[in-house]
């Protein structure tokens, strides 16, 4: 079996979330803060700790085989890689911003205008697909001070909750991308049976996490009104209770539903509702 590679973030925002999912697909090793590589005791495969910049070029030359980092910056470096999964981290929007109190209402107003950022790919790529010419200030860090020294008009950053730009006297202006965390392969090893088997163990990582255990009791009576309710991986589980006349159901949830699938249940006749996490659904 060919051991395979796999580069995530040595440290930074999607380093823990990157550790749990490889951990939660029942992957040892240790997380060695201070070295470069672990290797996995019990799949072939070893894991490069690395800066988050460096990853999509490791994977496209096929340094690494899979890599884990934001979408962002896979597109930034305009990287020749396969896409294997996206993994519902790391979420955020890169925006273009401007000063609160600036009057930029609409995208042409842009033209002529100075635009900082760490991301002059993505942005130049929305420029030139809505006709603005605007000049890009390429800087690595710190890109929501430009306006505010006057080094830039507009800025164009990542986003999550919105308070850096807030704390900088800046608001949102234009969504230009949505990112998240992305599973990543080298074009050559994309369907290797190894990658595909490690692709298949986070993909049922993922479906449990999106999903929750509930066990309820209902009279027999109301079964079929439950039931209805609850389409299961394949179709609920129905087992027969002590006392006669009631069933325990047990079935699946999906997590983006869940409050409005228990209320519904409550008034079609579940009581003694028991909700569980999901380690792994495989299918
Ligand atoms: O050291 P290394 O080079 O590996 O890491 P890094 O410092 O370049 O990246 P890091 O760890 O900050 O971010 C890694 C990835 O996380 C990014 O490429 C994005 O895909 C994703 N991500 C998600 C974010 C954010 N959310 C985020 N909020 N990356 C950066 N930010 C920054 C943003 O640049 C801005 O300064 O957070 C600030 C805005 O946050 P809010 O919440 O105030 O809006
Ligand atoms: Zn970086």
């Amino acid at each position: 079996m060919k051991t395979l590679k796999i580069a995530i973030q040595k440290s930074g925002r999607l380093n823990e979330k990157s550790v749990e999912i490889l951990k939660n697909c029942g992957l040892y090793f240790e997380n060695y803060k201070s070295s470069l590589i672990s290797t996995v005791t019990n799949f072939p495969l070893e894991i490069l700790f690395l800066r988050d910049d460096d990853i999509p070029e490791y994977v496209q030359d096929g340094i690494a085989d899979l890599g884990i980092v934001g979408e962002n910056v896979v597109i930034e470096a305009g990287a020749d890689v396969a896409y294997l999964q996206k993994l519902g981290f790391g979420k955020c929007t890169l925006k273009i911003a401007v000063q609160s109190t600036s009057n930029i209402t609409e995208l042409t107003q842009l033209n002529g205008k100075a635009i900082a950022t760490s991301y002059p790919v993505i942005l130049q790529k929305y420029l030139t697909e809505n006709n603005i010419d605007a000049q890009i200030r390429n800087i690595s860090g710190s890109v929501e001070i430009g306006p505010g020294l006057g080094l830039s008009d507009a800025i164009f950053d990542i986003v999550s909750t919105g308070g850096t730009l807030k704390n900088n006297g800046l608001k949102p202006f234009k969504n230009v991308m949505d990112s998240e965390a992305v599973l990543i392969s080298s074009k050559g090893a994309a369907l290797l049976p190894e990658v595909q088997e490690l692709l298949q163990r986070i993909q049922s990582v993922l479906r449990a996490k999106s999903t929750k255990y509930v066990v309820l009791n209902v009279e027999k009576s109301k079964l079929q009104d439950v039931v209805n309710l609850l389409p299961g991986v394949k179709s609920p589980t129905v087992v027969p209770l002590f006392e006669e006349g009631w069933v325990a159901v047990h079935s699946v949830i999906e997590e983006q539903d869940f409050w409005e699938k228990i209320n519904q249940l409550k008034a079609a006749g579940a009581e003694g509702i028991v909700v569980m996490p999901i380690e792994k659904i495989i299918t």
